[in-house]
């Protein structure tokens, strides 16, 4: 069942004033324990991989750690094993989806980036040509 544009904004200023507020469970908490629904492409047991519920091209999906690190910013040296494996699921996920003339690994951070949701997530994004540099 799709959501209204309406809901998804005020979910999305809800994580944002989570994560102000001191990091709160977001919303992609709630799609990794299946208590909101989403389409679920790969999941295993450090990540899960599901479609944008706004995509901006014809194949853009999320690549989400279970554990809720807010964004890459926060980071730290034991974490690297774990984006490590977030990338290599990005790319096998996107030779699933056929993007074989490439696509766009993006991770916004924190306001400057636009970040809206405050668990970090690589977006990987293809089915048309990208522009540089991005908006
Ligand atoms: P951002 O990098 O934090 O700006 O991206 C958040 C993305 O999460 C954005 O592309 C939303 O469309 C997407 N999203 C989603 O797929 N499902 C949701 O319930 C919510 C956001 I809220």
């Amino acid at each position: 069942p799709g959501r209204q544009d309406g809901e998804v904004g005020k979910a999305q200023q809800a994580a944002a004033a989570g994560e102000k507020a001191g990091g709160q469970p977001t919303i992609f908490s709630k799609i990794i324990d299946r208590t909101i629904p989403a389409t679920i492409l790969y999941e295993d047991d450090k990540c899960l991989v599901f479609r944008d519920v706004a995509p901006q091209a014809p194949v853009h999906f999320l690549v989400i750690p279970k554990r809720p690190i807010p964004r890459i910013s926060h980071v730290v040296p034991q974490d690297t094993e774990l984006l490590g494996h977030l990338m290599v699921v990005a790319a096998r996920m996107a030779q699933a989806e056929g993007l074989a003339d490439g696509y766009r690994l993006v991770i916004n951070d924190g306001k400057h980036g636009a970040q809206s949701v405050y668990h970090l997530h690589l977006h990987v994004l293809g089915g048309r040509q990208m522009g540089w540099p991005p908006g």
